[in-house]
């Protein structure tokens, strides 16, 4: 495969600051090498920048015109990266996928291909600019995407992406008003209850079937919390209770065996907080499982 690595020092999405330097401790762990070492053909396009933004500001956003200028940005990133392989987009804070779903989104409805979304996090990120109440717009992008009203600020979605289309797995930090907004939708949206009871593939396998089934484009969204703190603290938002290396990795596996993936997003990083970039080794690891990495063969990937 052409892989495109797209930095995304975005940190406009909350207030702790830090997640800026994240592009550049992926580098230094090592991705590009761990992804050529599988044989792909590695360009690392450097570091993006917002586009100078209009919009005012709003007092109870943190960063708005900030964050607006990133999703066009990472919109137009996107597209242009489609045409040409697949992007990783090394992030920065979530806010990030605010551009880079969208603009994934634009291409795939270009092809008339339906788009998924696998969101792998703590949080489920389903607020709008109206519902947050932290004003942190990472807390954002699945409203945004699915076409939620409230975001006249940002580029217009004229495709958004159907809410059975999305699925989250790791949910443990839930706000009030984005569960029941998650309750009432389509969303495919699993626990970390359910990962202890079912176990990922059982979770995660259906949902590859269907995007299999559907011909789909599939966006990979990792969060890093999506991880547990013990293994992962290198993020403003650890919630205990989070997925295990092993659990991490055999979603990783199966996204690779299926072959669906067509971009991805490494977000939340935050190297300020991280131990001697263990954090960072770990998710280059894990992405290096979601493009091939492995112990041994799997003759043949069977997704149910
Ligand atoms: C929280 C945090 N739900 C908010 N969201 C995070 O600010 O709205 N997402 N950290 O990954
Ligand atoms: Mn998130
Ligand atoms: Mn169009
Ligand atoms: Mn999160």
């Amino acid at each position: 495969k052409t892989i495109l690595l797209i930095g995304a020092p975005v940190d406009s999405g909350k207030t702790r600051q830090g997640c800026l330097m994240g592009p550049d401790a992926y580098r230094v762990a090592r991705l590009p090498g761990a992804l050529a070492d599988l044989g792909h053909e590695v360009r690392d396009l450097g570091n993006l920048a917002p586009r100078p933004c209009a919009v005012a500001a709003m007092d109870h956003l943190f960063e708005l015109p900030r964050t607006v200028g990133w999703t066009q940005t990472l919109s137009a990133a996107a597209q242009d990266a489609m045409a040409q392989g697949l992007p990783i987009f090394l992030g920065g804070d979530h806010a990030l996928s605010l551009g880079s779903v969208h603009g994934v989104a634009a291409h795939a409805a270009a092809q008339g291909r339906p788009q998924f979304v696998l969101w792998l996090d703590a949080h489920s990120d389903f607020h709008t600019p109206q519902t947050t109440q932290s004003g942190n717009l990472h807390g954002t992008p699945l409203a945004y995407v699915t076409g939620q009203p409230g975001f006249d600020a940002f580029p217009p979605v004229p495709h958004p992406i159907p809410q059975e289309n999305l699925c989250i797995l790791g949910l443990r930090s839930v706000d009030g008003a984005e569960r029941a907004a998650l309750e009432a939708s389509r969303i495919n949206r699993h626990d970390m209850r359910a990962i202890d009871e079912h176990g990922i593939k059982a979770l995660l396998a259906p949902f590859l079937a269907r995007v299999a089934q559907a011909g789909g484009a599939l966006h990979v969204s990792l969060d890093v919390d999506f991880l547990d703190p013990s293994i992962a603290p290198a993020v403003g938002t650890t919630v205990p209770g989070g997925a295990t290396v092993r659990e991490a990795h055999l979603a990783m596996e199966l996204i690779h065996d299926s072959s669906l993936m067509t971009s991805m997003d490494l977000v939340e990083l935050n190297p300020m907080l991280d131990e001697r970039g263990r954090t960072a080794q770990v998710m280059v690891d894990l992405c290096a499982s979601a493009l091939g990495r492995r112990v041994f063969d799997r003759p043949t990937p069977r997704l149910l």
